[in-house]
């Protein structure tokens, strides 16, 4: 187990220095810091008390039929030296990924334009490298130009970044940087053993300092216990400002990797945990992301009852299956949902 040192819920959060567009720092509403404990507690409602907490919350914040849709895109897939459990990209699980080579400008501007065709407002490239080089972050910028140039908002999930990294996407017009923490601290080094919690944070730093905004969630399903799922959504909810846009993934089993024979969670586990990063991020995209391929309509629905406003849509995550998107679509017509960027309300 690594050792970490986190801001703990009591302790001084992590210090930004440069102005950010955080709609929590933009409303000038005050962040309230949560403990694990209240976390917990939140989880452990009973059912009928958290989703009604979670949508009263969702509707004081959002329009509640209305869902996001973020198309990803692999624009370097496989060959990853780092060793996360649950990822089939790499290089120490034989998963059948190969490793591919950067994609170029005009194959991402096709796939998003696609996404786009297809009733995406977002698109997220993601590339598999422990930290990407000076070269590799100007040649993402050049990717990130050309996905705003067809009118996309702009995400990017490159690994660790290194100083002036941040600000070379900024300039590029990358709306959002993704990098999750993936787990609870005391969870962390079970997972991973090639970086440590606090190499995640630093990064988060150098996003929130360039004036990105931040999407940042993590796994649930790893087998960690439920004050450690509590731990996770502390960590996230106490980030100060807390992300603008958090994925929370279900792990979606990969064979090869050590986390393929992961005993099931139950469903309504990944419910509650959606429902309590709402009330902890009121203002923050929470999204329903992988694991939906497994998931069944009704799960989903729910998800969205605990507010969720954002899907994974497409029919490919990064190495693994999604739904069709005229499915999701279908599934949203017989939810009444609607799809667009969702705004925190003034
Ligand atoms: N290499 C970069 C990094 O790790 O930050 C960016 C790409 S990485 C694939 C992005 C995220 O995908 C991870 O942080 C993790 O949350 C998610 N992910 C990867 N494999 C997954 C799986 N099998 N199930 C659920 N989420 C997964
Ligand atoms: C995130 O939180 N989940 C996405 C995105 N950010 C990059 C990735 C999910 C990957 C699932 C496994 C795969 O398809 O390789
Ligand atoms: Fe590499 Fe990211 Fe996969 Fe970890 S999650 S192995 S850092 S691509």
């Amino acid at each position: 187990m690594n050792n970490v040192s986190t801001p703990l819920a009591n302790e001084q959060p992590l210090t930004f220095h440069a102005p950010h567009k955080s709609p929590a720092a933009k409303a000038r509403v005050a962040q309230r810091v949560w403990t694990v404990q209240e976390i917990k507690e939140l989880l452990e409602l009973p059912f009928n008390d958290l989703m009604f907490q979670a949508q009263t919350v969702h509707r004081a914040h959002f329009d509640p039929n209305l869902v996001e849709l973020a198309t990803l895109l692999s624009v370097k897939t496989g060959g990853c030296p780092e060793d996360c459990g649950y990822c089939p990209q790499s290089v120490h699980f034989d998963t059948g990924v190969e490793a591919g080579k950067l994609m170029g400008v005009e194959a991402v501007r096709a796939a998003a334009l696609e996404a786009k065709a297809a009733g995406a407002t977002r698109f997220c490239m993601g590339a598999a490298w422990r930290a990407p080089k000076d070269r590799d972050v100007e040649a993402v910028a050049e990717l990130v130009k050309t996905v705003k140039d067809t009118g996309l908002e702009a995400c990017a999930t490159l690994g660790m970044l290194a100083d002036g990294h941040a600000e070379i996407l900024r300039d590029a017009g990358l709306d959002y940087y993704n990098h999750n923490l993936d787990s609870a601290p005391d969870f962390y080094g079970d997972v991973i053993t090639t970086r440590d919690f606090q190499d995640r944070l630093d990064t988060l730093v150098r996003v929130r300092n360039a004036g990105v905004s931040v999407c940042c969630g993590g796994i649930v399903g790893m087998g960690e216990s439920r004050l450690q799922r509590a731990g996770l959504i502390a960590e996230l909810a106490n980030l100060a400002p807390y992300p603008e846009s958090v994925p929370i993934n279900h792990l979606v089993k990969v064979e090869g990797t050590p986390l393929a024979n992961q005993a099931d969670l139950d469903p309504l586990e990944f419910v509650r945990t959606i429902a309590v990063a709402r009330i902890t991020m009121p203002l923050a995209r929470v999204r329903l992301s992988a694991g939906r391929q497994t998931m069944s309509d009704a799960v989903q629905a729910l998800c969205f009852v605990a507010g969720a406003n954002s899907i994974f849509y497409g029919d490919k995550l990064l190495t693994t299956p999604n739904p069709q998107g005229n499915a999701d679509l279908e599934l949203f017509e017989r939810l009444g949902l609607k799809t667009g960027q969702p705004v925190p309300r003034p």
